[in-house]
């Protein structure tokens, strides 16, 4: 059995080259694994604190020293002799470490750094492959499986340039489609895009995962868009791709209405219900992502009442990785997919619970990147362990996304060849 010799944080910078938290942690095996957390832009009310040092002569503000310094100094000195594979034990340690509801002492983002390291360790120790112990020790799926990847194809709102309220339009590949055609689908049509905004005149740069901006009259127009670029593919719209939004609502919120330029007076939230409707039928959106503010509870019963039979209605800030808040909303029925990310909640554990939660219910799973990320894989190992439905990791577009399709073109080659190690593994190994 390894033991936990040493952990070592230090800040770095993320894709959108803010500060976050890498750590290195070694066993006396001699093994050493590295990770890195990602943040957020449009982060909800309801997540996990990340903890910012606040000192505005620094990084703006949003350098994170303490929360590197807490990972050295107490969450090294409880951890330290552990055995990696006890990833529950190491987790509720850290909680009450902590001690507060959000993890507001020590930082959501030192907390999950050490809680992810202990996880790598613990497959490393093992000497097995990220996803497989994943699968093996949480038990939340029988087989390995590359998701279906949800593309973000357009960024608006937060991760755009002031031209679009809507944050994500995304391109789904028909989930019968296997990994590396769907990947083929989104190079393809992500170059096809560009053509045709070019030709359009339509001024672009890409926003922060790395979609196009474009400077666009209004959100529905970006549908008519990516209609026109997949007619000029070979794939046929809505038979084998399909769209998605991600309408980060929380952030087009004020004065309980909320703005989108398809309209000139704000909309109500009975107006938003019918603008989903209409973009529903009109263009197959069949997937949309926190569609209210996270309060809007009788809009979000209303959407999943009027359309969740046929649509993924999706909370991501709205259940914030939260045991609590998505136990309620399966109560009350106000979505019925999951989006999960790691770092809304701060441990491994406190996450698997969650996609349990959501898994018992019969909902579907999102295992997501953020919009400010770093080259580690993790998340796309995660994602196979946990047996998820879908990923949502971007465009693939830019290092830190494509790291993630790497990773998953990697994983989908492992095991597929019976002569691959994951195959070889002695599967009567305790894990
Ligand atoms: C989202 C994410 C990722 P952020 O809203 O789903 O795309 O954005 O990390 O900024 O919350
Ligand atoms: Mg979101």
């Amino acid at each position: 059995m390894a033991k936990i010799e040493g952990i070592y944080a230090r800040e770095i910078l993320d894709s959108r080259g803010m500060p976050t938290i890498e750590c290195a942690l070694w066993l006396d095996t001699g093994a050493v694994v590295a990770t890195s957390v990602p943040t957020g832009t449009s982060v909800g009310k309801y997540e996990a604190l990340e903890l910012k040092d606040g000192d505005m002569d620094r990084m703006l503000g949003k350098g994170v020293l303490n929360a590197v310094n807490n990972v050295n100094t107490v969450i090294s000195k409880a951890i330290i002799g552990m055995d990696p594979t006890e990833q529950t034990k190491v987790d509720q340690i850290l909680v009450d470490l902590d001690g507060t509801e959000n993890k507001s002492k020590l930082g959501a983002n030192a907390i999950l750094a050490a809680s992810q390291a202990v996880l790598k360790a613990g497959a490393i120790s093992l000497n097995v492959p990220l996803y497989y112990y994943v699968e093996k020790k949480y038990q939340l799926t029988n087989q390995l499986n590359i998701p279906s990847c949800i593309y973000t194809m357009i960024n608006g709102g937060e991760h755009g340039a002031d031209n679009l309220d809507i944050q994500e339009f995304q391109m789904i590949p028909a989930s019968h489609i296997g990994f590396s055609k769907s990947l083929d689908m989104a190079v393809t049509l992500k170059q096809k895009i560009e053509e045709i905004l070019i030709l359009k005149g339509a001024t672009h740069s890409t926003g922060i995962v790395g979609g196009f901006t474009p400077n666009l009259y209004s959100n529905t127009d970006v549908f008519e868009i990516l209609i026109e670029t997949i007619k000029t593919s070979p794939y046929t719209f809505a038979q084998d791709i399909f769209f998605g939004v991600d309408v980060a609502a929380e952030q087009l919120f004020s004065n309980g209405k909320y703005k989108l330029r398809d309209k000139s007076q704000p909309y109500s939230s009975e107006e938003l219900i019918e603008f989903y409707k209409k973009i529903r039928s009109l263009y197959h959106v069949f997937l949309i992502e926190d569609p209210f503010q996270e309060d809007d509870l009788a809009s979000w019963a209303k959407l999943t009442a009027d359309l969740g039979e046929t649509t993924k209605i999706v909370g991501d800030s709205f259940l914030a990785t939260n045991i609590n808040k998505i136990q309620k909303a399966i109560v009350e029925k106000t979505c019925n997919t999951a989006l999960v990310k790691p770092n809304q909640t701060g441990t491994i554990s406190e996450t698997i619970e969650v996609i349990k939660a959501a898994k018992d219910a019969g909902w579907q799973v999102i295992i997501s990147h953020r919009s400010g990320e770093t080259n580690d894989d993790f998340i796309a190992d995660f994602a196979v362990g946990v047996g998820a439905d879908y990923t949502k990791f971007g465009p693939p577009n830019r290092g830190e996304r494509v790291a993630k399709y790497n990773r998953l073109s990697q994983i989908d080659f492992e095991i597929k060849q019976s002569d691959t190690a994951v195959n070889k593994i002695n599967t009567n190994q305790t894990i």
